[in-house]
């Protein structure tokens, strides 16, 4: 493992790189790298390296065993132990997309313990690419997915009652975040919001991922915005906002604030940007200032941020605001970077 200040220098000092080195050719050298959202991506990156690691391990299963490690943890945000909707809810987003532009999605889907299980039932299972609600939870039960009892994470439930006590409607993240917060990891508005009480205010453990077999694939899975509006549904399952995958280019994810990643069709936009033969992080910097120029006031309140591989295993980053960070897994090994911001 590398320290923290290794991983910052790591940073710093392979973007030059990546931005030189960057053309529109694919190597036949094919790295093996997955790359997750957050910190809590270092270890959902592991795991989904693990599935690497194995004979005929693929893009896919690596990235769908990292996402189902994440909804497992009931204490986290993302999954069921997430915070709920306004009225006390917790519905789940998720969606998977492989090489070969076969994708699967949920959106408000409730009392199912891995979204993005579900999620790769209706890519495989199904003619379809997104259920929703009760649909979405009748196919789960009929895959044999089992129906939890609903109840409320201990962190998620005194977190409600906290919000309740105003019933204060921010559809607007990181507001709340920036004044809520008391241990975060990065600085400023982006940060994961981690209440006195260990709850996290919102979160998303998007991940992507390029196998050995020059395979790409990318999965999304969030309990959403905190205390949303019922029926809300963000960026996380909607293909070509939260997660794109196109195997000739590369492969993108998004978190922050779902309404501005979709307004601009962002995984797409950034996967578009790289078959133009732009660096994933150049790539993602376009596509940030493209929320900005659009929301020049608004975007000193919410973050975007995308991380992105290109099909010859670079990656890159930007997000809006200071404290985003994203774990990278390769060959030379498990590594933290912090994203470049526009502010
Ligand atoms: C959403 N993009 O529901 C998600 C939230 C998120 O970290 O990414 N949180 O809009």
């Amino acid at each position: 493992m590398h320290s923290r200040r290794n991983f910052l220098r790591l940073s710093s000092i392979s973007l030059p790189v990546l931005l030189s080195t960057d053309q529109f050719s694919i190597k036949k050298n094919k790295k093996p790298i997955v790359v997750a959202t957050w910190d809590s991506g270092v270890s959902v990156a592991n795991k989904a390296w693990e599935v690497l690691q194995e004979e005929n391990g693929s893009a896919l299963d690596a990235v769908h065993a990292g996402a189902i490690s994440i909804e497992n943890e009931i204490s986290c945000c993302v999954g069921l132990g997430g915070n709920p909707d306004r009225d006390g809810i917790v519905t789940l987003d998720a969606c998977i997309m492989d090489h070969q532009f076969n994708c699967g999605g949920v959106a408000g889907l409730e009392r199912i313990k891995n979204p993005i299980s579900v999620a790769r039932k209706v890519m495989e299972e199904t003619p379809h690419v997104l259920l929703v609600g009760a649909g979405a939870q009748q196919f789960a039960l009929e895959q044999g997915f089992k129906l939890e009892s609903g109840k409320l994470s201990a962190s998620a439930n005194d977190a409600y009652k906290e919000w309740l006590k105003d019933s204060k409607y921010t559809p607007v993240m990181n507001i709340e975040q920036t004044q809520l917060r008391i241990n975060t990891k990065g600085s400023g508005p982006s940060a994961p919001g981690i209440f006195k009480d260990g709850s996290f205010n919102h979160d998303t453990m998007g991940l992507i991922a390029l196998d050995s077999k020059g395979r790409l694939a990318g999965a999304c899975t969030t309990s959403g915005m905190g205390f949303k509006m019922r029926g809300r549904v963000g960026d996380s399952p909607i293909i070509g906002s939260g997660l794109y995958v196109d195997n000739e280019v590369g492969a993108v994810v998004a978190t922050g604030q779902g309404e501005e990643v979709i307004r601009t069709s962002g995984a797409h936009l950034i996967t578009e940007f790289m078959r133009q033969g732009k660096s994933p992080a150049k790539a993602c910097k376009l596509a940030i200032e493209r929320i900005v120029k659009i929301n020049p006031t608004k975007s000193r309140d919410f973050q975007v941020a995308y991380i992105a591989i290109n099909k010859r295993g670079n990656f890159g980053s930007c997000c809006i605001h200071p404290g985003f960070s994203y774990a990278v897994q390769n060959e030379e090994g498990s590594q933290l970077h912090t994203a470049p911001t526009f502010f």
